[in-house]
């Protein structure tokens, strides 16, 4: 129902969610002087409530940010001089106190201060506060960037509120995927996702319904029909599973599988390049426009050579988002780099894993030890941002690889607890087909720049351990104006002798040698204050050790009989590159793994972390504005 995503009212008209950049800042600190002229009062109290002056409350309501409830801003723009119960949230970056101290700023600035006794409760699980405000705050903290909705502090129902899907676990309740799980949410026309992948199993009705739209097979080892080794289900549950209990963040979104790996987890770099081939050339028929690689190949590569980055930025270039797991090759926390493919491409967008601790609050997450972090050997940043991927349940297959393996990790018939980033990339993907659905025409670098620039602010993680954050699924799908992560890299973008769109990467690699501030302009966007990122997004530093430059790269003893497959003799694929000898035979001939196999899966203790209590859901619920199962909260039309 496209006709009800898009703004219906005015409040809602200019990049509310967003974090708008430069200009939109300025235009905002014009706003509050003129409104501290126009009211004449710097400070409370509040105008009186006889007449309120029109054009006073129009000029606030002009400028609004934040999300108001059409209900609530209504009342305040009638009767500014009354009391309001309300839910005041922040943005990712700000810890509660920061934001509030922020917002409090900017609300003074414009006329209208808050004293601290009008805060009834600050909240951890969301940057928020509960908090009495008369009309005139309402709006005047409306225009603040600090605040990004105001919503009011309705009755909690003593229960939670029965959504048609839902999950017992903390992780959906955590990253606020729970907005997906409302009729409303549910009714959304959601592209497709494929899985690149072991398969789906695609019988499990109660989990994916019939929205597995076709499965191909294109692994060159062992494979039996459907999901023989069981990661690829597991994925496609947290993407968009829908059984009770057990909800994925896109529950009624299609499915795609393609099956690269066979029985034992395995696949071939050919196999996975393969996998981009045939999404490239049937993503029109069967709409995906988003791809999950929950796998990465064995060997440290560059962008220069490595095909499967070269094949997954052809996709990002032809509209498909991909999302790619970081991997599970760190050790005890500590930087390990992210040099492995698709992962360590600058495009794409790389997920780690992020330890939720067993709480719903942001504060004491941290990166799970094992979750690929730092640079690639391009000197780029990884991971982009993290999703929970530690004590994951999801479904497995009876009789799967992983089951069999695993018996103790069994928690119910046909679902199993395992760990690992590939268990947090399917969070990412599904939510970008939320995105999607909403904007139909969004390219992959809109939905990663709003991915990040809502992400959810981890204080206690080792900076740059879990990318700029956590997912925060609500923020994500309110972005209406996301900045753009791939700016400096876009510049680089050509067109191929078919026209196709391709990545210059020789170009680039002119403009870094020339100047390792080639892309300052693009991070320094005053939408990333998030300085973890936008300082250390590239680095010429970890660039100058890149494996591309050394001479091992020179080396190669590469023979022509490892190039048959067919996809390598694509004529896509006849660039300079591959003429060149500048191949490490190891980079193309290793095999690519699922990534559950690693990381701490196999120590990981047989318990269950202990599932959410009511109490928690139904004050999640609350927090995240859900007071009604069919009513999606991130919709402007209920
Ligand atoms: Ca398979
Ligand atoms: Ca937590």
């Amino acid at each position: 129902m496209p006709g009800r995503l898009r703004p219906t009212s005015e409040n809602r008209g200019n990049a509310l969610w967003g974090r708008g950049g430069r200009r939109v800042g300025a235009l905002a600190a014009t706003v509050a002087c003129v409104l501290v002229a126009a009211s004449g009062a710097a400070g409370s109290p509040a105008p009186p409530s006889a007449s309120p002056p029109a054009g006073l409350v129009k000029a606030l309501t002009s400028h609004l940010r934040a999300y108001i409830p059409d209900a609530l801003l209504s009342a305040a723009q009638q009767d500014p001089a009354q009391s309001f119960d309300v839910i005041l949230q922040g943005g990712r970056q700000e810890k509660a106190a920061n934001f509030l101290a922020q917002a409090f700023k900017d609300s003074s600035a414009n006329g209208y201060s808050v004293a601290t006794n009008q805060v009834k409760r600050q909240f951890v699980s969301i940057d928020g506060a509960r908090v009495s405000l008369t009309g005139w705050q309402i709006l005047a903290l409306g225009t603040s960037k600090a605040v990004t909705s105001i919503v009011p502090n309705d009755t909690v129902r003593s229960s939670a509120v029965n959504l048609p899907v839902s999950n017992s676990e903390k992780w959906g309740w955590s990253t606020g995927a729970a907005v997906d799980w409302t009729g409303q949410a549910l009714s959304l026309q959601t592209p497709t996702i494929a899985i690149v992948d072991s398969g789906i199993d695609a019988s499990r009705t109660a989990d994916f319904g019939n929205r597995v739209l076709g499965q191909v097979s294109l692994a060159s080892t062992a494979n039996g029909p459907g999901d023989t080794y069981g990661h690829g289900t597991f994925v496609a549950g947290i993407a968009a599973g829908a059984a009770t209990g057990r909800a994925g963040v896109a529950p009624s979104a299609n499915l795609l599988s393609v099956d690269v790996m066979g029985d034992a987890g395995m696949a071939t770099v050919a196999d996975v390049v393969a996998a981009c081939d045939w999404i490239l050339a049937n993503k029109s028929q069967y709409n995906i426009k988003v791809a999950n690689f929950s796998l990465h190949s064995s060997n440290p590569a560059s962008i220069f050579f490595d095909p499967i980055d070269r094949a997954v930025e052809r996709l990002w270039l032809n509209g498909v988002t991909v999302v790619a797991a970081a991997g599970n090759y760190a050790l005890d926390g500590q930087r390990s780099d992210v040099p492995i493919a698709p992962a360590n491409d600058p495009f794409v967008i790389t997920v780690g894993a992020a330890d939720i601790m067993n709480t719903l609050s942001a504060a004491d997450d941290v990166a799970a030890p094992w979750s690929a972090w730092g640079y690639t050997v391009d000197g780029f940043a990884k991971p982009d941002l993290s999703a929970p991927g530690r004590y994951m349940i999801g479904p497995v297959p009876d009789g799967a690889t992983l089951a069999t393996e695993r018996p103790d990790h069994i928690v119910s018939p046909g679902y199993m607890q395992l760990s690992g980033t590939s268990f947090s990339a399917p969070a990412v993907a599904g939510t970008a087909a939320l995105i999607l659905a909403q904007h139909p025409d969004w390219t992959p670098d809109q939905v990663k720049g709003a991915l990040m620039v809502s992400a959810r602010s981890v204080p206690a993680a080792t900076p740059g351990s879990l990318g700029v954050g956590e997912l925060n699924v609500p923020l994500a799908r309110m972005v209406q104006t996301p900045p753009n992560p791939n700016a400096g890299l876009d510049q680089y973008v050509t067109t191929d002798a078919n026209g196709a769109p391709v990545f210059d990467s020789a170009a680039w690699q002119s403009a870094a040698l020339a100047n390792a501030a080639w892309s300052d302009a693009a991070w320094s966007d005053a939408a990333w204050s998030d300085a973890a990122w936008s300082d250390a997004a590239w680095s010429d530093a970890a660039w100058a050790s890149a494996a591309w430059s050394s001479a091992a790269w020179g080396s190669a003893a590469w023979s022509d009989a490892a190039w048959s497959d067919a996809a390598w003799s694509d004529a896509a694929w006849g660039s300079a590159a591959w003429g060149s000898a500048a191949w490490s035979d190891a980079a193309w001939s290793d095999a690519a793994w699922a990534d559950a196999v690693r990381g701490d899966s196999a120590n990981d203790p047989a318990v269950v972390r202990s599932p959410i209590a009511t109490s928690e859901i139904s004050q999640t619920e609350h927090d995240l504005g859900i007071n009604d199962p069919f009513c999606d909260p991130t919709q402007p039309t209920c």
